[in-house]
Formats: C-alpha cells, structure tokens, sequence
C-alpha cells in the first residue's frame, strides 16, 4: 500500500509510540501535521452515518493512517450547528469497539467534552483529548488530562452547538478568540495539564459567520503570538461551501477545504484537522516544499 510523506507514525511499533507519547506537542506532531477525521455518528454534518458501524469506522481510521495522517480523531457526538448532543451510554457505544480496535495501534484523538468517555479512551491507548468546550463542559475532565499527561486540544466556542450560529457576533473576533484560548490554557494549567501537552484552536464555524472565520485565518499570528501550536478544522465546513456560490451550503467541496488549509498552514497553522486525508497531505507536502525550499 502507498504510503504518504508523513506515514511514518504508521509504522511506530507500541514501544516506541509509548516512549514519544511523553514529548511536546509541537515536537510530537511538527508542523504540518494532518488530523483525520472519523465521526462514529448518525448526524455529523459531512461524514454522518458513514462511519457509524464499527468495521466501516476502523478501516477508514486505518487507511487514514496509511494515507499520511498523523493522528485519527474519532467523535461519537455531533456538533454541527443545531444539534443537541448525545448520552453518555449512546457515545461510549459507538466509539469504545472502535478505540478497542484501533487506540493500541494507531495515533488516536478522542473527540469528546466528557470525561468519562476520555478516560476510556486513554485507557484504550489514545493520546490526545479534542475538547471542542475548551474544559468548560465537564468539569472533570480536565483532572482526566493532566491524570493522563496526555495531549489535548482547547478550542474556541460561542455559545453552544445548538444555537451557535443563530446570530453570531464580536467587536474583534481574533482578539476575543485569543483572550479566550489564553485564559483556557492557563486554566488548564493551573489543573496541572503540561503547557506542552496543549494544543489550540479557534474553532472554525462554531459561533463564526463566514468573514470571522476568514478573519481568524488572515490574522493567525494573533494566535500562534500565544505560544502553543495551532490546530485548525475548515475542512469541508459550510462557510467554504456559501464562499464558493452556494447560500444554502451544509458542507464545502474539497477543494476549497484544500485551500483553506494551506492557507491556515502559511500562516502558521500547526495541525489540520480533515476529512480528506489524502488530498490534504499531498496540498502540504507541496505547500511545505515551496515554503522550506
Ligand atoms: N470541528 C468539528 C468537530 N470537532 N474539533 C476541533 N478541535 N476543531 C474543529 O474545527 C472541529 C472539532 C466539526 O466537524 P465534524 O467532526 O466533521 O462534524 P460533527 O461535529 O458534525 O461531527
């Protein structure tokens, strides 16, 4: 099988992905790194129900890793704009056969803002907790990580999946989105989570029009000013969709995502997370050729 430029995780043997799980982020993942995608759900708002049965969720994981990813976020909630969220018993069910199958043996992201569900999936050989509350959800979870020493990623939201993109509104979105991550972090922090076990994000589409997300991206120094490594999540979100002619758009082509990415890479985008993984690691392999010529 193929493998792609930044594969070399694929071939980690147990021992050794035991030894690096304890460096920093940055040096765990170096810029740029590729996050895929693989949501264990019925609803999410370009992969729902694809992935939703165990087998179909651990090839893609899989070929993800074979196709150059650096890590396999796997999410058994939704969170695109509108939904409600799901019980703790229903999100232990469709991600544990997956984290049981693939967590020992791949890099694996838990996309979750419970604790419960995070120290299974720790337990089960994941290394990084992907909070899109940023610590704010479950107030236990924060004890999970630092317990843990494992990675995480505190990403900006207003307001709450349900609502968030009812009328989204800043005076500075970049400067509220930085004093946000920055008072995250310390927060985490003070819990007793490393500085270098963290990672941020400004949420791409969570509580955003189109022109604050733009806005993020074009001004992403403000950000990487913070002094942790980004992560960025535009793939194929709706924003790119309505960017390229469409009003009513619920996903964004391809392209677009590919883009968006390279874009947020130039800028100093450390990880990005995608659902075309391929695609993704062949665009940042040239942008990262062009750029450390
Ligand atoms: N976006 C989504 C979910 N989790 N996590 C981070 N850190 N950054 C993001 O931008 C991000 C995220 C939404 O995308 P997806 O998982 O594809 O959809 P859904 O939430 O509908 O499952």
């Amino acid at each position: 099988m193929r493998r792609g430029p930044f594969s070399w995780s694929a071939r980690l043997n147990r021992a050794k992905y035991s030894e690096m799980a304890l460096v920093a982020i940055e040096d765990r993942f170096p810029r740029p790194s590729v996050m895929g995608v693989v949501n264990v759900t019925p609803d999410s708002f370009s992969d729902g129900g694809i992935h939703l049965d165990a087998a179909a969720a651990i090839a893609a994981a899989r070929r993800m890793i074979t196709e150059g990813a650096a890590i396999v976020d796997v999410g058994g909630e939704s969170t695109r704009p509108g939904s409600a969220g799901v019980s703790l018993d229903e999100e232990l069910r469709r991600v544990v056969p997956v984290l049981e199958a693939v967590a020992g043996e791949l890099p694996i992201s838990i996309d979750t803002a419970k604790a419960e569900v995070a120290r299974r999936a720790l337990e089960l050989g994941a290394v990084l907790v992907n909070d899109v509350t940023a610590l704010r959800g479950d107030e236990r979870l924060v004890d999970v990580v630092a317990e843990a020493e494992a990675y995480v990623c505190l990403m900006h939201m207003q307001g709450e999946p349900r609502t968030m993109q009812v009328d989204p509104r800043y005076d500075d979105v970049v400067s509220e989105v930085a004093a946000f991550l920055e008072e995250r972090l310390a927060f985490a922090v003070a819990h007793g989570v490393a500085e270098g076990r963290v990672c941020l994000d400004p949420g791409i589409g969570f509580g955003k029009t189109l022109e604050h997300n733009l806005e993020l991206i074009r001004r992403l120094d403000v950000l990487t000013a913070i002094g942790r490594p980004i992560m960025i999540g535009f793939s194929r979100k709706r924003s790119l969709g309505r960017l390229v002619g469409d009003p009513d758009a619920t996903t964004g082509p391809v392209a677009a995502s590919l883009a968006a990415a390279v874009a947020a890479y130039d800028r100093g985008a450390t990880i990005l997370r995608v659902h075309d993984v391929r695609e993704h690691v062949e665009a940042l392999t040239a942008a990262r050729a062009v750029y450390t010529a």
